[in-house]
């Protein structure tokens, strides 16, 4: 299943770091885990700790494996564009007293989900050979629609030359656009370096009320900015298939289309309710795969509940393709909690289909505000050239997982409540570690600190 000409191409796992700030603020409705653990304690050293260990554990495996660091948080820039003004500690204290719904928006540790950060299309896929990157406007979420110009100046800091990488500003603002980045994105192919499909999923249309969408919960991704981002990534139209989230999933807490589906080359791993017309979706993501028949790994609502799903986050797995050309699933440790789920994976194996393998990783602080291993990880298909061309401080190794463990016990809190956001030690905290992260990556100055 392998490229093996001279450019072979991989792809790239890159996780976010869990920030100095983390925290259940209960701030995502429609996303069942946000709201159970609101105002709960955290601990940000253990969040931390646990990304990083399943980092090195996929780059154990043989897997290609890099990092994103977090953004600054409480984002003060946000908080001064509001009004509150002063020094930076009187911004944090006026805006935690007068405003402490807002403020602790702004002190979300989200950018750690990176699935979401982005969009990507590779190289193989564009009409310009060159790797082209979308900043997602995450507008649904006012925590999280403060993330895209950071992340933007993150990603051009490690993709910089213009040869290989296009990156475009975020879609515009507002529900119309709504762009949740590649938590509703699938790529299938042959082997990572050859033309793929680009599978866009869609929570609902914006400009046509009409059609179905959910009632009780939002419906972050718009049809329009799934079309939008393939426009701007110059993408071959036969080779570009969108299809609608069922929009009743959406109201029993699947937020997004990866906590339901999860494809990697010729496999797409899925709810049987995950989408709208079904089987309408497989069949055209067969026909512009083309002739090789695609493994669709359909699981029964008989198998594994639709509540389950959410629970557990079975579909929020990484699907990874091996050295041997088979696939393992990466599942967070509630899977093995859940009985159902726990036979379902121990059948997959022995099924009709390319999984070989289950590997369970905890990553329960970040599960418990609805991010499990697939939020954790945006997706970058590369090839070798691609991979030199870009910064390669960002990339695991031995001995970066060591400096970063070292890092995050050197700075980080091992609890954090509410009312500790606003303490202002936790700023300087925080940027006292993030400037030492920016030069651990080599990434120059990204953050608004670092800019002012
Ligand atoms: O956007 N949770 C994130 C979880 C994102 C998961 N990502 C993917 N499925 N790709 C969200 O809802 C909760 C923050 C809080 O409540 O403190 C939060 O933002």
């Amino acid at each position: 299943m392998s490229n093996t000409n001279s450019n072979q191409s991989f792809e790239v796992n890159f996780d976010g770091l869990v920030g100095p700030t983390h925290n259940y603020a209960g701030l995502s409705i429609g996303n069942v885990a946000s709201l159970k653990n609101a105002d709960q304690a955290s601990n940000p050293k253990q969040g931390a700790l646990q990304g990083l260990a399943k980092m090195n554990a996929l780059s154990d495996m043989g897997l290609k494996q890099a990092v994103l660091p977090p953004l600054e948080r409480p984002d003060i820039h946000v908080l001064r564009q509001l009004g509150f003004s002063g020094s930076d500690e009187q911004v944090i204290t006026r805006a935690a007293s007068e405003a402490p719904s807002i403020f602790a928006a702004t002190c979300s540790a989200s950018s750690m989900w990176t699935a979401n950060a982005c969009t990507i299309s590779p190289s193989a896929d564009t009409k310009d050979n060159k790797v082209h990157f979308t900043a997602a406007n995450l507008s649904n979420k006012f925590h999280r629609s403060i993330e895209a110009p950071t992340t933007s100046r993150i990603l051009e800091a490690i993709f910089t030359d213009e040869n290989c990488f296009s990156h475009h500003e975020a879609l515009p603002m507002g529900d119309h656009f709504g762009d949740e980045g590649a938590a509703n994105h699938n790529r299938f192919c042959q082997s990572y370096g050859e033309q793929g499909v680009e599978f866009f999923v869609f929570g609902k249309y914006a400009f046509d009320s009409s059609k179905p969408f959910p009632k009780k919960y939002p419906a972050r991704q718009t049809f329009e900015a799934s079309q939008a981002i393939a426009r701007l990534h110059q993408l071959n139209g036969n080779k570009t298939v969108f299809a609608q989230q069922n929009p009743n999933v959406i109201d029993a807490g699947v937020f997004h289309n990866d906590v339901i589906a999860v494809g990697n080359q010729n496999c797409l791993f899925y709810h049987e309710l995950a989408f709208l017309n079904s089987d309408q979706v497989v069949k055209d993501l067969q026909e512009a795969y083309g002739e090789q028949p695609m493994h669709f790994v359909k699981v029964p609502e008989s198998d594994v509940s639709l509540n389950d799903a959410v629970h557990t986050y079975l579909f929020n797995s990484q699907l990874v393709t091996l050295s041997d050309g088979s696939m393992a699933i990466i599942a967070p440790g509630e899977c093995r909690e859940n009985q159902a789920v726990k036979s379902y994976l121990d059948s997959v194996i022995a099924g009709d289909n390319p999984i070989s393998r289950v590997e369970i990783y905890d990553v329960k602080q970040s599960m418990q505000n609805g991010g499990g291993p697939a939020c954790l990880r945006q997706r970058i298909v590369l090839s070798e050239n691609e991979i030199k061309a870009s910064n390669s401080s960002v990339y695991m190794n031995d001995g970066l997982f060591q400096t970063l463990n070292q890092w995050v016990e050197k700075h980080y809190r091992d609890s954090l409540v509410e009312k500790d956001l606003a303490d202002p030690n936790l700023l300087i905290e925080s940027r006292t570690a993030l400037d030492e992260l920016t030069q651990i990556l080599n990434l120059g100055s990204v953050y608004p600190f670092q800019l002012d």
